[in-house]
C-alpha cells in the first residue's frame, strides 16, 4: 500500500541532570566537589533518502522520540548524550504542524537533513559552582527536557512532467513504454492506486526527466469522485503536466469533453495547477475513429497536439523529444489565468479624469463670463 501522509507523535530527548559528588580518595582530604554535568538529549533528525518510496514506516509507528542524555557522574565524568533519532523520509515530504497548520520543513534533495526537535541540554554538576566562599557546592542544573510535537508528513512527489488524464487513457501504459518504471496496466478504470514515477533517460545527451503517473481523474473529483483529488498533490511540483487523452473516445466519450473536464477538475483543485504549463497527447491513434475525432479536437482546442498509439508505439520518439524540448531546453510558458491589461487601465483612468475636469472647466468660465457681463451691465445702467 502507498501512503502519502502520516500523522505522527515525537519527542526528542531530555538533558541528563547534574550530578553532585565529592572526590573521596586516599590521603587526599577534602578532595572538592567533583560532579559531572549530564549528556545532551538526543535530537529528532529528518533525513531526505531517495531509497525511500513512500510514508508506510510511520503510519504504522507513528511515536518516535530519540535517547534521553545521561546524567552527570563522579569523578569529573560528564554523561554520555543521547543518541540522535535519524527518520528517513522521501524527497518531498512537508512536514506540518498539527496544532498550528504551519508548514514546519520540507525536504527535497538526498542527504538534506533537518533537525525538527532539539534534544534538551544536559544539567550541570557540582564541581560548576565551586569558589573561594562556597568550596563544597551541593548544587547543580536538572537536564532540559526535550521538545515534542504533533506532526502531518505529506509527501508530494517530485517529478518534472505530471501525467493527467481519464481513466484507461493510456498513462501506465506510456509509463511503461518510456521509463523502465512498471505500472499496472489494465482494461478497466481505476488500475492505477498510487503514484509511480519513471525515468525517461535520453542517453545521447545523457538526460533524464522525472514523470510521474498518477490514478485517473473522472468528473467530480473535487467532490471526491473516483480517486477524488488526493493525488493532484502529486504533480503539484511538475514543471510540466501531460494531458494523455483517449482520442478514439473508446469509452463513448467526446475526447474535447474529457480535455474541458480535466481543465475544470484542475481548476476546481488550485490555481497553481491550472496555471501549469501543459502539453496534450492524442492517445489512441491506431483506433478507427481517432483521426477524425483529432480534426474536430483541433478545431475546438487551441493548445497544441502530439498524436500518439501507445499500441503501434508510432510518434512515441517525437513526443520523447518534445518533451525535453519543453522540460528542459525552452520550458513551455504558463498558462495566463486572468488577462487584463494595465495599459488599458491608465488610458481609461486618463479619460475618465479628461471627462470630470472638461464640463467643471467649462462651467467656469461660463460662470466668469455671466459674472463678468452682468458687471459690465449694472456700469453701463449707472
Ligand atoms: N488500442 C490502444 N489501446 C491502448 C493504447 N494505449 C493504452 N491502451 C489500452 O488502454 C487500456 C488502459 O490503459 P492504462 O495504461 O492502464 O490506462 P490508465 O490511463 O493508466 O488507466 P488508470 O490507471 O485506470 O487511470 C489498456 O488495456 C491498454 O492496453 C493505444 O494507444 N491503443
Ligand atoms: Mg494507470
Amino acid at each position: 500500500m502507498f501512503i502519502d501522509e502520516a500523522k505522527v507523535i515525537m519527542k526528542s530527548g531530555a538533558g541528563g541532570h547534574g550530578c553532585v559528588s565529592f572526590r573521596r580518595e586516599k590521603f587526599i582530604p577534602k578532595g572538592g566537589p567533583d560532579g559531572g554535568n549530564g549528556g545532551k538529549g538526543g535530537d529528532i533528525v529528518l533525513l531526505c533518502d531517495r531509497n525511500e518510496g513512500d510514508l508506510q514506516a510511520y503510519r504504522w509507528q507513528p511515536h518516535r522520540s530519540a535517547k534521553n542524555g545521561i546524567p552527570g557522574m563522579g569523578r569529573q565524568c560528564a554523561g554520555p548524550d543521547g543518541a540522535d533519532l535519524i527518520l528517513p523520509v522521501p524527497p518531498g515530504t512537508q512536514v506540518v504542524d498539527e496544532i498550528s497548520g504551519r508548514l514546519v520543513a520540507e525536504l527535497t534533495e538526498h542527504g538534506e537533513r533537518v533537525i525538527l526537535l532539539a534534544g534538551g541540554k544536559g544539567g550541570m554538576g557540582n564541581m560548576n559552582f565551586k569558589s573561594s566562599v562556597n568550596q563544597a557546592p551541593r548544587r547543580t542544573t536538572p537536564g532540559y527536557p526535550g521538545e515534542s510535537g504533533n506532526f502531518r508528513l505529506v509527501l508530494k512527489t517530485i517529478a518534472d512532467i505530471g501525467l493527467v488524464g481519464y481513466p484507461n487513457a493510456g498513462k501506465s501504459t506510456l509509463t511503461n513504454l518510456l521509463t523502465a518504471a512498471r505500472p499496472k496496466m489494465a482494461p478497466y478504470p481505476f488500475t492505477t492506486l498510487h503514484v509511480n514515477v519513471g525515468v525517461i533517460e535520453y542517453p545521447a545527451i545523457h538526460g533524464r526527466i522525472f514523470m510521474a503517473d498518477i490514478p485517473g481523474l473522472i468528473e467530480g473529483a473535487h467532490e471526491n469522485r473516483g480517486l477524488g483529488h488526493q493525488f493532484l498533490r502529486h504533480i503539484e511540483r511538475c514543471a510540466l503536466l501531460v494531458f494523455i487523452i483517449d482520442m478514439a473516445g473508446s469509452e463513448n466519450r467526446k475526447p474535447w469533453d474529457d480535455h474541458r473536464i480535466l481543465e475544470r477538475e484542475l481548476r476546481l483543485y488550485s490555481k497553481i495547477l491550472a496555471g501549469k504549463p501543459r502539453v496534450i497527447v492524442a492517445n489512441k491513434m491506431d483506433l478507427p475513429k481517432a483521426a477524425e475525432n483529432l480534426k474536430l479536437f483541433k478545431s475546438k482546442v487551441k493548445d497544441p497536439v502530439i498524436p500518439i498509439s501507445c499500441y503501434t508505439q508510432d510518434g512515441l520518439e517525437d513526443l520523447k523529444e518534445k518533451l525535453w524540448k519543453a522540460v528542459k531546453v525552452s520550458p513551455v510558458k504558463a498558462k495566463k489565468l486572468v488577462s487584463k491589461k494595465p495599459v488599458a487601465k491608465k488610458a481609461k483612468v486618463k479619460k475618465a479624469k479628461a471627462k470630470i475636469l472638461k464640463p467643471k472647466t467649462k462651467k467656469k468660465v461660463l460662470k466668469a463670463k455671466k459674472k463678468v457681463s452682468k458687471k459690465v451691465s449694472k456700469k453701463s445702467k449707472r
